[in-house]
């Protein structure tokens, strides 16, 4: 091949394999000129046939101008493709998460000509999972353990209807004051004087949250001081509750 190969470039003279290059580019040409397929307004559509199975339905109808349209092929955009004469796609994404499907018409030709994309988005909820309910609180109670030293004492309880409640966040009202635990009591002991507005926040197993309204912790300078109509026992003092 090589010998045959040797002989050709030697014996054709520099002119006329320019020449014969020049005209071989030009048949080259000719024969791709050819017009794309043209996708019409409607030309790729999709239809969600399935919800619960995140079955969704794609066609795609183009027109050749010189030739005809030989096949489609669809990209999904979850990272499969298909390829048919007719244009009709079905397609379950077992994936969430948002795709782009975009439809390619080829010709007789080989050329190519693509529309879209269709956004999809698949949202996490899987086939036969229901809405998850977000817990309710149950109570949220602040009591002062030792008045004098300002330490609180709150209580979180709450339900998950469809769960469980995996955490208990409280926020004393105190910036860098949070704390999470699994059974819901806390105690924190104030340091500053003013009024705190404490929150506790539950957490249930699939991450669905909610929060109580605030239970406010006043610490004045004469914390102390008896108040009126205590018992005057200062541990175990009634501050406050607060729903959800
Ligand atoms: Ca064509
Ligand atoms: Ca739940």
């Amino acid at each position: 091949m090589k010998g045959l190969k040797g002989w050709l470039v030697s014996a054709v003279p520099a002119g006329i394999a320019a020449f014969w290059v020049v005209l071989l580019m030009g048949a080259w040409g000719f024969a791709q000129e050819s017009e794309e397929p043209v996708f019409g307004e409607d030309g790729f559509t999709m239809e969600i046939i399935d919800e619960e199975n995140r079955e969704i339905q794609f066609t795609c109808s183009a027109s050749d101008p010189d030739g005809q349209v030989v096949n489609y092929t669809i990209d999904y955009g979850d990272g499969n493709t298909e390829t048919s004469t007719g244009g009709f796609f079905q397609h379950a994404y077992t994936d969430t998460g948002e795709f782009w499907a975009t439809c390619t018409a080829t010709d007789d030709a080989g050329m190519e000509s693509t529309a879209g994309p269709h956004t999809i988005n698949i949202l996490p909820a899987g086939p036969g999972s229901e809405e998850n309910a977000a817990p309710a609180i149950t109570s949220f109670e602040a009591q002062w353990v030792n008045r004098e030293l300002r330490q609180a004492k709150f209580t979180c309880t709450a339900d998950d209807p469809d769960g469980q409640v995996v955490r208990y966040t409280l926020d004393p009202g105190v910036s860098g004051g949070e704390e999470s635990n699994a059974t819901g009591i806390f105690h924190h002991t104030y340091s500053g004087t003013g009024t705190f507005s404490a929150y506790c926040t539950v957490t249930d197993n699939e991450d669905a949250t909610r929060t109580t309204g605030p239970v406010n912790i006043t610490v004045t300078a004469e914390n102390d001081d008896p108040i009126d109509g205590d018992d005057g026992d200062t541990n175990n003092c009634f501050i406050g509750s607060a729903g959800k």
